[in-house]
């Protein structure tokens, strides 16, 4: 693909060829940075792939998809009537409802003349010789722009594997990261679905309820805790709402930027008797969902600490899946927290029905995707329709699609070969004027994704508005500070168990991807690397006037 050449000459007022900014992506991240732009005064256009804007809950529309932090904490912050007039019906929100949220937010800031959807971004290059982003469209748009940033999202890249015969079933088949718009309705089929990560979990009871036969092809079993989910007490949205300032303060405080509502994880679990950690646990289970792993400050970090967690939940499979053999397959050996926990609604006690089963494939993975259904250790499955829930090519996977050139011609895909490589997960060195919301070497994934996009745009725009001010035409960071950064991102997940498992975190979840820890362990101390960065005066950055480049510290 090549870009096509750009006619200079031409102005259309609606749609100038000639931008500050172009926006990849209109999800959450797109659709604020957008707005953050806007208020700065610079013209800025979203190219968004779908037919519509909501990014990952645009496509993730399966059944049961919903939200796993709550409703109150997974919402802007950046406006204050915002937060205050939008009323949440459920503690956690399903994914109709925060799609119509995003479209309220559009509406409201009046982002829509600015997106560009069926519009997917093909290639994007940095010419040296204007210091503006070339870049080109599968609609045949070319336009050119200083900033060039990137808000694709970290699931948004679905994974479908290489089975053999992947094409050969005569049904209809379906990923859950790219689910139809319109209702399947599963009653009377037999349906096969591949996966049992955080996706399927909130899929499987739902369609084991309308299907006929639902057969559960399990590679690796996954710690789930009831989600707890109910609609929402108008008393907490209002005690919630009255202190909003308070509570966003304290969830930045939190080591992943939710949650502080819940007792704080002040003690090691290692300090508790074995009572202490039952009575924890089990108030856990009951209040719910993801701040189970906040019951003790060393479960992330401590294999023994971790292991009576990992045990309090095998007890409760046991106690809910009847069948010992079946509860015994679905119970994990991994480190609780290693891979995303699950949050969900009567996950377990679906394996009680008579019309569902559970199918062990982690010795003996699927042979092949057959005419009628699918082949494994050696039994042939006739299926209706057969669901992928087979995840994503998670943090890069949606850079990676789009053909990305920095100086010299330099491939993204190509500098990241061996993983990815950035400075705060914001930059990467040779790519001029780039940045990804949420990118690799960022906290994103671990923490609650609204606060850590927020961040990001924030930082972002701030940046292009220091640069405005000190005549600045390039900011890029140095090799030093990336390579420091990277090494410092691993060492800070290797003291955690976070890199003991096959998680997507590492990129194990794809055959050939490196085997490298992306996200960054800790918001806090994260927010800290980056303020003082700006403090210092784009510490680890160079900073480029049209005939000049700066390296050493300039006016915060
Ligand atoms: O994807 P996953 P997901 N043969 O990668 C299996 C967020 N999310 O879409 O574990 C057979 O977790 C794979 O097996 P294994 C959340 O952050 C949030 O479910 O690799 N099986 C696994 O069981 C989450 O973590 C929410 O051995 C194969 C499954 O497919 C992330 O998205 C809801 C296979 C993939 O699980 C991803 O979740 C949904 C193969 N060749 C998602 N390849 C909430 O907010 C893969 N698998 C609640």
């Amino acid at each position: 693909m090549t870009v096509k050449t750009i006619d200079h000459t031409t102005t259309d007022k609606n749609s100038p060829r000639e931008l500050d900014a172009v926006i990849v992506g209109a999800g959450f991240a797109g659709l604020y940075m957008l707005h953050r732009l806007r208020q700065q005064g610079l013209v800025a256009r979203v190219f968004e792939a779908g037919d519509e804007i909501g990014g990952t809950w645009y496509w993730n529309r399966y059944p049961g998809a919903r939200c796993d932090v709550e409703s109150l904490e997974y919402s802007y912050q950046f406006s204050e009537e915002l937060q205050q007039e939008w009323e949440w019906t459920e503690r956690y929100a399903s994914q109709p409802e925060i799609l119509k949220y995003i479209n309220h937010v559009a509406d409201r800031f009046d982002l829509r003349r600015d997106i560009q959807l069926n519009t997917r971004v093909v290639q994007a290059a940095f010419n040296v010789g204007d210091a503006r982003w070339h870049i080109a469209t599968d609609a045949g748009d070319a336009v050119s722009a200083k900033f060039c940033i990137m808000a694709t999202g970290c699931l948004s890249s679905t994974n479908l594997p290489n089975f053999d015969g992947i094409t050969d079933f005569h049904g209809p088949t379906y990923h859950t990261g790219n689910w139809p718009h319109e209702t399947i309705d599963f009653s009377g089929k037999r349906v096969g679905i591949i996966g049992t990560g955080s996706s399927a979990v909130q899929a499987i009871p739902i369609v084991a309820d309308q299907a006929a036969h639902l057969t559960v092809f399990q590679r690796t079993p996954n710690y789930s805790v009831p989600a707890q989910n109910m609609p929402l007490d108008p008393a907490i949205q209002q005690a919630v709402k009255a202190d909003y300032a308070n509570v966003r303060a304290n969830n930045s405080q939190m080591p992943f930027a939710w949650g502080a509502r819940y007792k704080l994880p002040e003690d090691a679990a290692l300090a508790a008797t074995p009572a202490q950690r039952q009575n924890e646990y089990e108030e856990r289970w009951q209040i719910g969902g993801l701040p189970f792993i906040g019951a003790y400050s060393d479960l992330l970090f401590n294999q023994a600490a971790n292991d009576t967690a990992a045990e309090f939940i095998r007890g409760k499979i046991r106690e809910i899946v009847q069948d010992p053999k079946v509860a015994e397959l679905l119970s994990p050996r991994h480190v609780v927290g290693c891979k995303r926990l699950c949050a969900d609604t009567h996950y377990y006690a679906t394996f009680n029905r008579t019309n569902v089963r559970l199918v062990d494939i982690s010795a003996d993975p699927i042979e092949r995707i057959t005419t009628a259904g699918l082949r494994a250790k050696g039994e042939d499955f006739a299926f209706d329709c057969i669901i992928f829930a087979t995840g994503f090519d998670a943090m890069t996977g949606s850079l990676a699609k789009i053909d990305i050139r920095g100086k010299n011609n330099l491939a993204l895909k190509e500098k990241w070969q061996a993983g990815p490589r950035t400075y705060l997960g914001l930059g990467t060195a040779g790519f001029p004027n780039f940045f990804t919301i949420s990118g690799p070497g960022s906290p994103s994934v671990l923490t609650n994704m609204l606060v850590s996009i927020e961040q990001h745009v924030n930082w972002i725009g701030a940046c292009i508005e220091h640069m405005r001010r000190h005549q600045f035409v390039t900011i890029e960071p140095t090799v030093q500070a990336e390579d420091a950064w990277v090494e410092h991102v691993n060492s800070v997940a290797d003291m955690s168990l976070f890199p003991t498992c096959n998680s997507w975190y590492l990129g194990a979840n794809l055959p050939g991807k490196p085997r490298v820890f992306m996200p960054y362990v800790g918001y806090p101390p994260y927010v800290e690397k980056c303020n003082e960065v700006v403090a210092k005066g784009y510490d680890g950055f160079v900073l480029a006037t049209a005939t000049a480049t700066k390296t050493e510290p300039c006016p915060a």
